[in-house]
């Protein structure tokens, strides 16, 4: 970059072409300069046109069409702008082009996700084919006013320009393990706010495991009773009921993220094993769990009860879940025979067929035969991932070795683990999962998730300590090809989402790789 002298106002500045010019003496001056906004992901096309859009009284917005997804929309985006700029943002009848405000515009040029947003002097327009492609571009338009330095007045402007954006994969998810440790409705809403802000468009609950059952099951109560009222350290866990979960899925919904519901199964089973003992093979019930080990446990693959179980369990959560997805598990089932374990996993996939949904399942699954459709999620052995493929299934690339929200940044980093890697802001960063591994290409990827595992972390500070900045990372390789993604120009980017990140209630690591902005 280029550093420049310039006066304003009777001022001297010296300094490098900032988005938000520093206020010294005289007026601060409004951004012109859209091209150097700091936005992650890093959208496909920015064009500026040097001006500003400045909030500086109540406004409207205008709805191109009047479907209910707008409608909403709408709501939730005026209440964020209320919230941003302390102005009103109020629905508009009249939907005419051009009028002072933001208009909200279906556009049959424009598919899925990708939008169009265009601010000019007067007003700001969002064009996408769906709602969904909408709120992505309100997600830029809201990362931008958060990004920008109010002025004396507290008033907020914008480089006008124009930026057109689409995804580079359809899948961009992060995993919540809240089985490990439970948390609560309002910390994982606070999550799916931050998340939403960085397009993660879904979000994977590991909803049981050796620890801790979180689900409400109307037709095995002590699930939760039971099996949820510890978790690591002996702390009291807790569950979600179906009322919570929906609340959850209602929540993320709103912000266009769709909940993929866990169930791990065979293995990391323990608590349900201690909550009924007809699951067990000899019949009796384990003591709960509250250690960090794994692999232990198992489901009885030759019970007929098992499968009723799955069954009544796959029911109640998928009638409750309207996205696509739900994730079996089947990860690390050390004590199931191999026959065992590919004839549960087998049974386990009819069944969430049979409830319509599509299955998902960590990479082992690909001992199994795989219905057309299946995801296998590739965490930790490419060869059973690219197994996976042969067979069939499309693949999310999770690898622990860069995606893992819970290792540890450096050895210095006290929450988390190290088994995989220590995973660095730049490490979690600089890969292409398109070019990982030879057997997995882009035709099978269906997308990237972060799994965060919760041994290590209590509570939301400690969650968004792991996750952020890392996940931004995961959000840009989601979401921005892979031609416009370098470390050097990123990290110059990120460092300028310290207010936003904090703003937005995260306990961010300030990593010594990033000269983060005060
Ligand atoms: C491996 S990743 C696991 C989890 C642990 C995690 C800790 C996976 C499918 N299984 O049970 O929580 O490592 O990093």
């Amino acid at each position: 970059m280029i550093s420049f002298l310039f006066k304003i106002s009777g001022c001297i500045l010296v300094g490098f072409a900032l988005l938000s010019l520093q206020a010294c003496e005289g007026e601060p001056q409004p951004p012109t300069h859209l091209a150097q906004a700091a936005l992650i992901p890093i959208p496909a096309q920015v064009i500026e046109t040097g001006k500003s859009f400045s909030i500086k009284e109540d406004k409207q917005v205008f709805l191109g069409e009047d479907t209910e997804a707008l409608q909403a929309l709408a709501g939730h985006i005026s209440s964020q702008w209320k919230a941003l700029t302390g102005y009103a943002l109020a629905r508009s009848k009249a939907a005419s082009q051009g009028q002072n405000g933001l208009h909200l515009t279906l556009s049959d040029s424009l598919k899925g996700e990708a939008y169009r947003l265009s601010i000019g002097q007067r007003s700001i327009q969002i064009d996408a084919g769906t709602a969904d492609g909408i709120f992505r571009g309100w997600q830029s338009l809201e990362q931008l006013m958060r990004l920008q330095q109010a002025d004396e007045e507290g008033n907020i402007s914008l480089p006008t320009g124009e930026i057109e954006d689409a995804p580079n994969y359809a899948y961009r998810g992060t995993m919540l393990d809240v089985s490990r440790h439970f948390f609560t409705v309002e910390e994982v809403k606070a999550y799916i706010d931050m998340i939403a802000m960085y397009k993660i468009n879904y979000l994977h609950l590991h909803l049981s495991d050796d620890q801790g059952w979180r689900i409400e099951i109307k037709s095995w109560p002590n699930l939760t009773t039971h099996g949820g009222s510890t978790e690591v350290g002996g702390g009291k866990g807790g569950f979600y009921t179906q009322e919570d979960y929906q609340e959850l899925v209602r929540y993320a919904q709103a912000r266009y993220i769709t909940i993929v519901p866990e169930i791990d199964m065979p293995g990391h089973t323990n608590a349900a094993l201690a909550s009924y003992a007809e699951l067990n093979c000899d019949g009796k019930a384990p003591e709960l769990y509250t250690g960090t080990e794994v692999g232990f446990s198992t489901f009885c693959a030759n019970k007929e009860i098992t499968y009723q179980f799955v069954d009544d369990v796959v029911r109640e959560i998928c009638a409750i879940t309207p996205g696509p997805y739900f994730h079996i598990g089947g990860d690390e089932s050390h004590v199931t025979k191999k026959e065992d374990y590919i004839l549960f996993v087998s049974k386990a996939l009819e069944i969430v067929a049979k409830y319509k949904k599509i299955a998902v399942g960590w990479d082992e699954i690909h001992q199994a035969e795989l219905p057309v459709g299946t995801v296998a999620q590739y965490w930790r052995n490419a060869e059973n991932a690219s197994s996976a493929v042969r067979k069939g299934a499309r693949v999310l690339m999770s690898p622990a070795t860069y995606a893992y929200l819970d290792m540890k940044y450096d050895s210095t980093t006290e929450l988390g683990l190290a088994w995989a890697s220590l995973i660095s802001v730049e490490r979690g960063y600089s890969w292409n999962p398109d070019l990982l591994e030879a057997a997995i290409s882009r035709e099978h990827i269906l997308g990237i998730e972060a799994p965060l595992w919760s041994e290590t972390i209590a509570d939301l500070s400690d969650m968004t300590q792991l996750a952020f900045p890392r996940l931004c990372g995961y959000a840009e390789i989601g979401w921005s090809a892979a031609e416009q993604r370098d470390w050097a120009g990123y990290r110059l980017r990120l460092a300028k989402h310290a207010a936003l990140l904090e703003g937005m209630g995260a306990n961010f690591f300030r990593t010594p790789e990033v000269d983060w902005e005060k």
